[in-house]
């Protein structure tokens, strides 16, 4: 219908300048035509030995990663997890298994048995990689998921499984692969989405590499760069803009396998860092921790934050110690995941704004209760609504979930957020709110559902719900409104250990209040924002 075509252009934004996508595969994007000077330059640096590998020795580990992997029987679509803190092998086993024609599922390294034997099994993983610190969990779980000793690979080695060493040692030649990059899986992160349980995210070789290209348009990071590498491999933000954009754009990752300020700070300036990529609760440390001046953090060009929102006087307070630019990223899971960018050496740009979608994103705004597009400013800002999002690297739907698929994605191709945004005439977006239930806990996805879940097996508990709310520095954290059974003698340190015992440490209920009634629409929702409307209450009184 052209009329309704019409309509929909008159007001939906479209980042100008389509960026060309190839068809190739992420490996093939990344390392097929590395240019010999760059051969011997540093790829990656872990942060904690100085340990370096150049690229030649990356491109060599995963060739020979792959060539082990399919004499060992992986075929084209079979999916591998990885459960590993970042490491520079972390680099050569997610590039490895790709160039292998294996999807690889990440997993959070901080999650129990059951959640890791979950996500194998749902992503029906034929192969984990760990280490061996991590590895009394994998072993659970890999046994509860059918994964056999042989292919529970511990990266750093442990008795009867096979080492990332003796995969390497096999000597074996890179299989040929031939597989479609638009529809081939390269990776199943998981997502909790709008709603619900984490679910797999079906993610393209093409969506990946659309993503990497509309970085390097939007992201101006460059080969002398040395990026910090401390947010998680595991996690889209750090997979895609850390070991494929900054890996294409051969700068040099250095790794640290989790945040620890003393360490952040000790990496960063003995390493020189340059980029500094992280979530909104490093820059609360960033502002305001003593130990920030015993550091010298001149290197520093860039602070590029995203996954949660990151609060504007926060952002200048960072830049101002730090003598360095504040930069805000956007995106999901379900978009690989980069859609909105500030470009760097732009000042004007509002740094609690998520800044302007990448080349080749289309943006609407849409009324959360009429589903009307909203127009578009010709001056000042628009109301708010609900973002909506199409472009190349928007997934294809969830892993087995037809249902959760056409409730996030329509025929059209849009992706629906769940996040409330504003946009001003110049095409800068400003995330105002959250419409799905979604929490985020340092940066983490939190998903109500799973605690919700654990929260109502407790004999004592007849109702809950839990909902995101501000603490002191303004950063989310999980809250349990619960309601009691009839005698029951439930108090709030019960309720959080009881959920302490059974989920991963960044999905511990943090706060507890009890109520006589969890607030429910007509239709047995939840209504989280009435439960949300109460914390103002209760902070302002
Ligand atoms: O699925 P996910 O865990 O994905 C992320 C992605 C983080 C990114 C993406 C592109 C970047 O350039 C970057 O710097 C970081 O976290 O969670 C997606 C949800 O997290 C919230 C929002 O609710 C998303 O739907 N979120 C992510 N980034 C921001 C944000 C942000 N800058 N401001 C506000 N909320």
């Amino acid at each position: 219908d052209t009329a309704e075509v019409a309509a929909l252009s008159a007001t939906s934004v479209v980042a100008l300048d389509p960026v060309e996508i190839p068809s190739l595969s992420v490996y093939d994007l990344l390392f097929a035509d590395l240019a010999d000077a760059d051969l011997d330059r540093v790829a990656l640096i872990d942060g904690a030995s100085g340990d370096e590998t150049s690229y030649r020795q990356l491109v060599a580990q995963i060739d020979a990663l792959a060539g082990s992997l399919a004499s060992r029987g992986l075929a084209v679509g079979d999916r591998v997890g990885i459960l590993c803190p970042n490491i520079p092998a972390f680099a050569t086993v997610f590039h490895g298994v790709l160039r292998a024609g294996g999807t690889a599922t990440t997993i959070n390294s901080l999650y129990t048995p059951g959640e890791i034997a979950n996500q194998l099994t749902s992503a029906e993983a034929g192969w984990l990689f760990t280490v061996s610190p991590l590895y009394p969990q994998a072993k659970e779980a890999a046994d509860a998921a059918g994964i056999p000793a042989e292919r529970l690979v511990v990266i750093d080695g442990v008795e009867g499984h096979p080492s990332l060493r003796d995969l390497l040692f096999d000597r074996a030649i890179p299989p040929t692969v031939r597989f479609d990059p638009a529809t081939h899986l390269a990776v199943l992160p998981y997502s909790s989405g709008t709603t619900g349980h984490p679910k797999g995210v079906m993610l393209t070789h093409r969506n990946l590499v659309a993503n990497v290209l509309q970085c390097e348009r939007a992201i101006g990071l460059g080969r002398d760069d040395r990026v910090l590498a401390v947010l998680p491999f595991f996690h889209i933000y750090g997979m895609s803009v850390l070991l494929d954009f900054a890996l294409l754009k051969r700068a040099a990752l250095v790794t640290m396998p989790r945040f620890d300020l003393t360490e952040f700070l000790r990496t960063v300036s003995e390493h020189r860092c340059t980029w500094v990529f992280i979530a909104p609760p490093i820059a609360v440390a960033l502002a305001k921790h003593p130990l920030v001046d015993d550091y010298d953090l001149s290197s520093v060009k860039v602070v590029f934050s995203g996954a949660a929102p990151l609060d504007r006087t926060l952002a200048s307070a960072v830049a101002e110690r730090l003598g360095c630019e504040v930069c805000q990223g956007y995106g999901m899971t379900e978009t690989s995941p980069v859609t909105h960018v500030i470009p760097v050496g732009e000042p004007g740009v509002d740094r609690s704004s998520i800044g302007r979608a990448v080349p080749g994103t289309e943006c609407r705004l849409i009324d959360v209760e009429t589903g009307a597009e909203l127009a578009l400013p010709g001056e000042g800002t628009s109301a708010p609504g609900e973002l909506l999002v199409r472009g190349p690297q928007v997934m294809p739907g969830y892993l087995h979930d037809d249902e959760a698929t056409s409730r996030t994605l329509d025929p059209e191709g849009w992706l629906h957020t769940g996040d409330i945004a504003t946009v001003d005439a110049d095409g800068v977006f400003t995330i105002v709110d959250r419409l799905k239930e979604l929490i985020k806990y340092k940066g983490y996805q939190v998903a109500p559902a799973v605690l919700e879940a654990v929260l109502l097996a407790h004999p004592e508990i007849a109702d809950a719900a839990v909902v995101g709310v501000p603490d002191d520095d303004g950063q989310e954290v999980p809250k349990a409104y619960v309601v009691r059974t009839a005698d029951a003698d439930l108090d709030e340190e019960t309720v959080i250990a009881w959920v302490q015992d059974r989920v991963a440490p960044h999905e511990k209920v943090r706060l507890v209040e009890f109520i006589d009634v969890i607030p429910k629409s007509a239709s047995g929702k939840i209504l989280r924002k009435d439960l949300r409307g109460r914390v103002g209450r209760h902070a302002a009184a």
